[in-house]
């Protein structure tokens, strides 16, 4: 998180951490005591290719990306069917979990409200973004251990595609950054210093306590031209409906 501040998990309590071979990787929400909303792209390896469930843990219920709370082995990832590699388009997926989370419900640990499908944010309305990402966009150590929040503005669609096509016409195609409907930008235009940034993916972006973003993709982090760019979870909500009830069994 880019020019945020130190917040906790009492604020946030469906913030989860997810650990990559026992390091901080992304950010999740929790949705029921067993499943946790991501970034599909989290789970990608360099070629496209998936990772396997193993390879993750996910901590619950604190703070602090290292400590704490619970940590959750993973017993199944569930891309989206759809979800496009190169372009990031529709970067969403529901983590299940191998074991309950025993301290669902209390103060630390709550489902996410997720949006009904097609819920919209006003454009230039308050949103915040949260994460344990960098707080330097070029230092890998600035990392941060603690949860950390950032508000930020609405980006109107028509604005945010129109500075991605800018960027991908200096690269040679202006075609190269859609900014679709199921995406919604986010950050301040033409002055920057807030944003999401890398580590802070899969993690929320919350509108009047909707968790209404999946923070997904951007053009550096703070850029006052482009804005963070978030799945737009109102796009997917009967997906995550139907995701949970097709990946509710018993533990494996
Ligand atoms: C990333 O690399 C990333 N500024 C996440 C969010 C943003 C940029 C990059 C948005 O995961």
């Amino acid at each position: 998180i880019i020019g945020g501040l130190p917040t906790t998990i009492e604020v946030y309590p469906y913030m989860a951490q997810v650990l990559a071979n026992g390091q901080p990787n992304c950010g999740g929400m929790v949705l029921t005591a067993r499943h946790v909303l991501s970034a599909a792209h989290c789970f990608i390896n360099q070629n496209g290719a998936a990772i396997s469930p193993s390879v993750f843990t996910v901590r619950v219920g604190s703070t602090y990306s290292m400590s704490g709370g619970s940590v959750h082995k993973v017993s199944t990832i569930v891309l989206h069917e759809s979800y496009n590699n190169p372009t990031s388009n529709n970067d969403v997926a529901v983590v299940v979990l191998a074991s309950r989370i025993r301290s669902f419900n209390s103060s630390t640990v709550r489902p996410a409200i997720v949006p009904p499908s097609g819920y919209v944010v006003p454009d230039n309305a308050s949103v915040v973004a949260i994460g344990w990402g960098r707080t330097v966009e070029n230092i890998a150590s600035s990392v941060s251990p603690s949860l950390r929040h950032v508000s930020v503005r609405k980006v109107s669609r028509s604005e945010c595609a129109a500075r991605y096509s800018a960027l991908g016409a200096q690269q040679g195609n202006a075609n190269m950054f859609p900014v679709t409907t199921s995406m919604l930008c986010a950050g301040l235009l033409n002055v920057g210093g807030a944003d999401a940034c890398q580590g802070d993916s899969g993690g929320p972006l919350v509108y009047n306590g909707v968790v209404v973003g999946v923070t997904s993709w951007g053009a550096g982090c703070g850029n006052p031209s482009y804005p963070g760019v978030y799945a737009r979870v109102a796009s997917y909500t009967t997906w995550i409906t139907s995701t949970v009830q097709r990946y509710n069994g018993a533990p494996t």
